[in-house]
């Protein structure tokens, strides 16, 4: 469907939302979806979104996941002020039909929220308050989502975190890549395989039932969270991928965009390290919020998962590169290279303050105990 003011304002209309458009504009922060920010003559404005099918197979599905999601967080945050629950959780809008989401003339799929006025999101983090912000309100997140009925939701994303699937996926893309993208990428390659075993530990813990699953965001990034104009904390975004996991790497994957020095896109490699400072006050919010809920094996598998998460999503943007850039949304042609670069990078430079991270780690978690 070609998008243009008529086919925006044609999907908007659908949705019961009372508001006529006077314009709109795409948001390009994320990789996969197609955003669109609605501006409008009346009291609200909205993000319409349409799901990329060919990464969601199941369209319609992850959009009655996410209206579950919001609901069950609303039904919890029902004490607080009506302006309190407004910021703190996506508001989903249904259409004429009574469905939160809508089906285009060529199945595409299609939902809208209300635009969180006063909100601000980070690509790259600038102060250790926003890290110690971000920790809050991931941990928050959690417990928000705790106590979810997991039969309703539909694991949209099967083995989205999984180790091994990724590597399959990986030695599928390297079996079938052209000599000239495996040329460009043999330094990753190599960085790939020398971490596989490590790389699997923490997947192992999980299959042997070592770590508690529950419900899990699994889309942590930094630009997922909302903060409000004095840069508190207000709300989770993008649930699309909302389903049981475990909590390490909600965890790891807000530390890998929180504590790189430089922006994920970053090309000069000598710009991209990790933050300790950043990450003690990304674990002090963090804990502060989830102490209760993990164990002492829980908290000391923490470091690992933040090295993991970071690694697992620079082997996505390799394999991605090495299958010709089918997946993430690119730029330019060596984007999901670079991407892959920077994310081994900071991998790297993690291993150089992992025994830091674990000290920091283990001594706040001793703060509650
Ligand atoms: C994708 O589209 P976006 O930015 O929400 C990806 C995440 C990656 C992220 C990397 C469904 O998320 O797993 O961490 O790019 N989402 C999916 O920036 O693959
Ligand atoms: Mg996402």
């Amino acid at each position: 469907m070609v998008i243009n003011t008529e086919s925006i304002r044609s999907v908007f209309n659908n949705f019961k939302h009372l508001s006529e458009i006077d314009s709109y504009s795409e948001l390009t922060s994320g990789h996969i979806n197609d955003t669109f920010l609605i501006k409008t003559k009346g009291e609200n404005d909205y993000v319409l979104q349409r799901i990329n099918s060919f990464v969601f197979k199941d369209a319609k599905q992850l959009i009655l996941n996410k209206a579950l999601v919001s609901e069950f967080i609303q039904s919890k945050l029902k004490t607080s002020s009506l302006e309190g629950q407004n910021k703190h959780v996506l508001k989903f809008i249904n259409t004429h039909k009574d469905q939160p989401f809508f089906e285009d003339a060529v199945g595409g799929f299609w939902n809208l929220s209300i635009y969180i006025k006063e909100s601000k999101t980070f690509e790259k983090v600038e102060n250790p308050e926003i890290a110690y912000e971000g920790g809050k309100l991931f941990g928050e997140f959690l417990n928000l989502t705790n106590g979810i009925d997991t039969n309703k939701i539909v694991s949209i994303l099967p083995d989205f975190h999984e180790m091994s699937f990724r590597f399959q996926q990986f030695d599928d893309a390297f079996k079938n890549a052209t000599p000239k993208r495996i040329e460009l990428a043999s330094s990753c390659i190599q960085q790939v395989a020398a971490l596989k075993d490590e790389m699997h530990i923490l997947q192992n813990l999980k299959n042997e039932g070592k770590i508690p699953l529950r419900i899990t965001h699994n889309d942590t990034k930094i630009s997922n969270a909302l903060f409000d104009l004095n840069n508190k904390g207000l709300c989770v975004i993008d649930t699309d991928t909302v389903m049981i996991g475990i909590i390490h790497y909600d965890f790891g994957d807000a530390v890998r965009t929180i504590c790189n020095t430089a922006y994920e896109d970053e090309v000069d490699l000598s710009k991209v390290f990790f933050n300790l400072e950043y990450y003690h006050q990304f674990t002090k919010g963090f804990l502060n919020k989830m102490h209760q809920q993990i164990t002492l094996l829980d908290v000391q598998y923490l470091p690992l998962a933040a090295k993991t998460i970071t690694f697992i999503m620079g082997l996505r943007m390799l394999t991605d590169f090495l299958n010709n850039d089918v997946y993430y949304k690119i730029a330019y042609k060596l984007h999901n290279l670079n991407r892959a670069k920077n994310q081994f990078k900071l991998v790297d430079s993690m291993s150089e303050n992992f025994e830091a991270m674990k000290e920091v780690t283990l001594s706040e978690f001793k703060t509650y105990k």
